[in-house]
């Protein structure tokens, strides 16, 4: 792509209305704008963000058989009267009148809408296990709608929904869960904890959230800080083993780590004194065992072994996909801009034009950029006519985890110059060289 034909609306001035570091640095860098309070557009960078977001949590979800479906963001508050939770969800439901009269909402969450889907096709314990999921739009009318993507009103969130035949069966779909989110956090460069917490207007006690350590975060964790060494890596395991998935979620989920809602200061104590940690954390996702509170509710019954009506066993499990570009920046950031984890990058690598009009410069950015594209690489292709100086101002405000930086003295020397955002590390190479070390790096 060449940055002389993208639309970047790459701001000066710091925003005023930007309390914290990553919502600064989305607006600063041209990837969204704010169309009403916690409602935004995703501008062409963010965007590119979003989607590499949700192919990872899709791949993930797919590598441990869960099945991808789409469902609409309106809803008829019929189904959520059935539950019983159209009147408990307060406010923070968006309600809607059809021209017909009728009562329709814009989705928070989807646990009803899902439970109508299974109980109209599914009645037989045959057609068990069974996961779905989707990546859609909710909207919660959040009382402080605040730090950009972090808290908003309207989301993208990826939600599956689990039904089992007995609770042991959901219970293994939940640790299932709690492996495809630790591997997705991963991905994304991120470490994600995952604590005790509390069910909320979803439901059932049995709950864990995953939480990014993070000043700017609203929630308020206690940790034993033996959590941080734990890393999943790339470990392989089988989805359908109850023993290896049981195994991730003790070695996860034994040590103390607990949001404030579930906090137990005796239990704390336990926790030798110098592993005690109160911190703050962005809840990047959450899974729940509900039991058959929507089953129950909804009628939502398959026919047992023994011929006899039970009704399934439920769980849900929510990733916060839009809150997560907020969360990856304020994880991965300098005083210059965004530092892009490889595996989330919007491109991956920038070129530099230091001699934007010079015959051979601008050639040798065009070949580096084929070069680059047939090597199943998307560059970024700095072409403006720029001064050095606003050109890497840019770049290392977008992000992108690689440089490589093109101007008549390398040349004449038959080098580029390859930087690594994260570092600032420099190397010379000849083009071929640095087409190879970036593709290697995306391991193409
Ligand atoms: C699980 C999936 C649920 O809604 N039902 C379906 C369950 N869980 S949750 O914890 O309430 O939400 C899941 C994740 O969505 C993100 N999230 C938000 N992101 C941005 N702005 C918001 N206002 C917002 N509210 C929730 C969080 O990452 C949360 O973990």
């Amino acid at each position: 792509m060449r940055l002389s034909r993208y639309f970047l609306p790459v701001l000066k001035e710091t925003p005023s209305e930007a309390q914290i570091v990553s919502h600064r640095y989305m607006l600063r860098a041209g990837m969204i704008k704010q169309a009403s309070a916690g409602i935004y557009s995703w501008l062409p960078l963010g965007y590119k963000v979003l989607r590499r977001i949700e192919e990872i949590v899709h791949e993930e979800q797919q590598r441990a058989g869960h099945i991808p479906m789409l469902m609409p963001t309106i809803q008829s508050a019929d189904l959520w009267r059935e539950s019983g939770r159209y009147d408990d969800y307060g406010q923070e439901m968006l309600r809607i009148t059809d021209r017909q009269g009728r009562d329709m909402l814009f989705g928070p969450t989807n646990e009803e809408l899902i439970t109508d889907i299974f109980r109209a096709n599914v009645s037989s314990y045959k057609d068990l296990p069974l996961t779905l999921y989707h990546i859609q739009w909710k909207f919660r009318d959040e009382m402080r709608p605040r730090f950009g993507v972090m808290r908003g009103r309207e989301f993208l969130m990826k939600d599956g929904y689990n039904f089992d035949l007995t609770k042991e069966d959901a219970l293994h779909a939940y640790n299932r869960h709690l492996v495809t989110y630790l591997r997705t956090y991963e991905r994304l460069g991120l470490q994600a904890i995952p604590m005790r917490a509390d069910g909320g207007p979803i439901g059932g006690d049995y709950t864990h959230e995953f939480l990014v350590l993070a000043d700017t975060g609203e929630s308020e964790v206690f940790y034993d800080s033996d959590i941080t060494d734990l890393k999943f890596g790339d470990r392989a395991i089988d989805y359908d083993s109850v023993e290896e998935c049981e195994a991730v979620l003790s070695e996860f989920t034994s040590r103390y780590a607990r949001t404030d809602e579930t906090h137990d200061e005796a239990e704390f104590a336990k926790v030798p004194a110098e592993r005690q940690r109160s911190a703050r954390g962005i809840e990047v996702g959450q899974i729940f065992y509900f039991g058959t509170k929507y089953s129950e509710a909804m009628g939502a019954t398959v026919q047992g072994p023994d011929g006899k009506p039970v009704p399934v066993h439920m769980g849900s499990h929510g990733i916060g996909v839009s809150r997560l570009l907020g969360a990856i920046i304020e994880a991965s950031h300098d005083d210059k801009g965004i530092i892009w984890p490889e595996g989330v990058t919007p491109f991956h690598c920038g070129i530099v034009n230091l001699r934007q009009g010079d015959a051979d410069t601008d050639a040798a950015c065009e070949s580096l950029e084929t070069a680059l594209t047939n090597a199943g690489l998307e560059p970024l292709y700095d072409d403006r006519n720029e001064r050095a100086g606003g050109k890497f101002a840019t770049m290392d405000l977008i992000g992108l985890p690689w440089r490589i930086t093109v101007g008549p003295r390398g040349l004449k020397n038959g080098v580029v110059e390859v930087t690594s955002r994260r570092t600032g590390e420099s190397e010379e190479m000849t083009a071929e060289a640095a087409v190879a070390r970036i593709a290697a790096i995306y391991g193409r």
